[in-house]
């Protein structure tokens, strides 16, 4: 790939900033983040020195799946504010260079949203055929549903609506409802809608789910899984689904073909994508075939789940989870491109699950992962709350969730047969709502975030870990964020430069090299509370480097001992 100055996308050497608006900051007191409380913080996001900033949704929903279950595409939720408020937020984060990119959510609706509620009033409907929609099983073995598919928040994928008597297809909760992805109409609205939000000013897209929204249809019927399958066959036969490419890139074509943002940019496109390889990413981001920028890859933070799932914790040791990332580097080198994140409102807080969020290690273990993943050849994301190292939440029982998946989780393993306390331990380690508690801006009783209640307590470790109280103080973790944002933009070698691991089976010690027109940068970081001695381990560290990045003070010389947690950057 040969890069002139005018082709490299910003996005090479860029930092997204995702906020999840309900935990970001409440501007009116009702206890419910909104826009009003992202435009009052931008001054945070702008000192931190990221280019854009993820929206995950606030169009009208039920809120159901707080948000991914969407009821109007062109409406803000009214906790959230409205389009006025919208507007307002697009042109001040312009205003600051930042851009301001919109959570796409189409593969599946509210069930409230207008198309659906027309679509399950009766099997003649003009709208039937934008959902699937499909008839009890005949002899109802395996399963009286259509197919064998569980729903990814647990339970069938298939709703019986008494209306018509006729199943409806939800991979996630029953008030989500997948659109039909064969039904060319259905593909034209959500183009028609995207074009709409592109006129209003957003830089781009993040595409929840977006590999799923072609199902596997053999003779129009579709398919069950294995029968050893524990999830039914939902991920074989409706994830990376045969019109997949062909639907990504028709949208290039009739919705970015042509466009250029407030920026003169072609908008940025993020595919979500869970169960994804190497191979499907080279296949999604190849720029010559026309699809999306860059997609989440899920490799790296499915490892500590085992055979049973998300909940069934495995240890992870370090070889595995640099070997992982090291995988996509090397696979998509020259192709594709990598999206970098340790953290989003899906997963737990790095710090507690890849760090140690002990009171001795928090600062340096948040600082060292930081280094390791943004000195990664991608774009680096960084979710609300991660840049002050915050951990997860002590949750006492179930009944401090709102999330459905963890809520769902509970009751259904509990009524399987699981010991309740057993349940906990996994739902304390991974629940998502770990990431939704409210962003600790102070030291206050709510943290700042809001006046009234917050809709999900805030982590009572916020006395300590908060924005104030990192503001200005230059060991931070606020302050290396800013330090390895500015490193990635000032840095060719972190955007360009070519990516070989080094010491794949250490257990302690992450180390790789970075190389670009006559530069390298040499990353090590100790990921371990016990002292390292890097060159001894086989680290090409030499005393003429010059240390361009550590968490250790900017005193340690580039061979020096690594302590605890401790990570270097060294260039030469
Ligand atoms: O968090 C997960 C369950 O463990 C993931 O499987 C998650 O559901 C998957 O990554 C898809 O996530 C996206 O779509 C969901 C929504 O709940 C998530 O918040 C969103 O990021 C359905 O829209």
């Amino acid at each position: 790939m040969s890069e002139t100055s005018e082709q490299v996308p910003w996005w090479h050497s860029g930092v997204v900033y995702q906020v999840y608006p309900r935990s970001f900051a409440d501007s009116d007191g009702d206890g419910v983040g909104d826009l009003g409380g992202v435009i009052d913080h931008l001054d945070h996001l702008e000192r931190l020195g990221v280019d854009a900033v993820w929206l995950s949704p606030v169009y009208a929903s039920p809120m159901v799946d707080m948000g991914y279950d969407i009821s109007d595409y062109h409406a803000i939720a009214p906790e959230f504010g409205d389009l006025d408020q919208m507007d307002r937020l697009i042109e001040q984060a312009h205003a600051r260079g930042i851009r301001i990119v919109m959570d796409l959510v189409v593969n599946h609706t509210s069930d409230q949203h207008p198309w659906f509620v027309e679509s399950r009033s009766s099997t003649d409907n003009p709208k039937r055929d934008w959902y699937w929609w499909r008839r009890p099983r005949e002899g109802g073995a395996p399963t009286p549903e259509p197919t064998t598919w569980q729903s990814f928040f647990s339970g069938p994928a298939w709703t019986l609506d008494d209306t018509t008597g006729e199943y409806y297809l939800h991979l996630f909760a029953p008030e989500q409802p997948d659109l039909n992805w064969e039904n060319p109409e259905v593909r034209a609205a959500v183009h028609a809608m995207m074009r709409w939000w592109l006129d209003r000013g957003v830089d781009g897209f993040r595409m929840d789910v977006i590999n799923m929204v072609s199902k596997r249809v053999v003779d129009g019927a579709l398919q069950d899984g294995p029968p050893d399958a524990l999830d039914g066959g939902v991920a074989s036969q409706s994830l990376n689904g045969p019109k997949v490419h062909d639907y990504l890139a028709e949208m290039r074509r009739e919705v970015f073909e042509g466009r250029l943002t407030a920026f003169g940019e072609t908008p940025v496109t993020i595919g979500e994508t869970p169960v994804t390889t190497v191979a499907d990413g080279l296949l999604y981001t190849d720029p010559r075939r026309g699809e999306l920028d860059m997609i989440f890859t899920f490799e790296h933070v499915d490892l500590d789940g085992g055979p049973g799932g998300k909940w069934d914790l495995q240890p992870v040791p370090l070889p595995r989870l640099k070997t992982t990332l090291a995988a996509w580097q090397e696979g998509l080198e020259g192709v594709g491109w990598n999206s970098l994140y340790w953290s989003n409102h899906d997963q737990p807080r790095v710090v507690s699950r890849y760090g140690d969020d002990s009171p001795e290690h928090r600062v340096a273990s948040a600082t060292a992962l930081a280094t390791v993943l943004h000195l990664h050849r991608g774009t680096a994301f960084v979710y609300q709350g991660e840049e002050i190292g915050m951990a997860n939440s002590p949750w006492s029982g179930v009944d401090d969730f709102r999330d459905l998946e963890s809520v769902n989780h509970f009751h259904q393993a509990v009524a399987a047969g699981a010991d309740p306390e057993q349940v906990m331990v996994a739902l304390r380690r991974k629940s998502r709502d770990n990431a939704r508690t409210p962003v600790a801006w102070d030291a206050s009783p709510h943290a700042g975030f809001t006046t009234g209640e917050p809709w999900l307590p805030v982590n009572p470790d916020h006395r300590e870990v908060n924005v104030a109280a990192q503001e200005d103080d230059p060991a931070s973790v606020l302050a290396h964020y800013r330090r390895v944002v500015a490193l990635r933009h000032e840095e060719p070698v972190v955007a360009h430069g070519d990516f070989t691991l080094l010491l794949p089976d250490h257990e302690q010690l992450w180390a790789f090299t970075r190389h670009h027109d006559g530069r390298t940068l040499t990353v090590v970081a100790n990921c371990s509370g016990s002292p390292v001695d890097p060159v001894a381990a086989g680290v090409p560290l030499a005393d003429d480097g010059e240390v361009v990045l550590d968490n250790e003070g900017g005193s340690a010389a580039p061979t020096a001992v690594l302590g605890p947690w401790a990570a270097r950057v060294v260039r030469t």
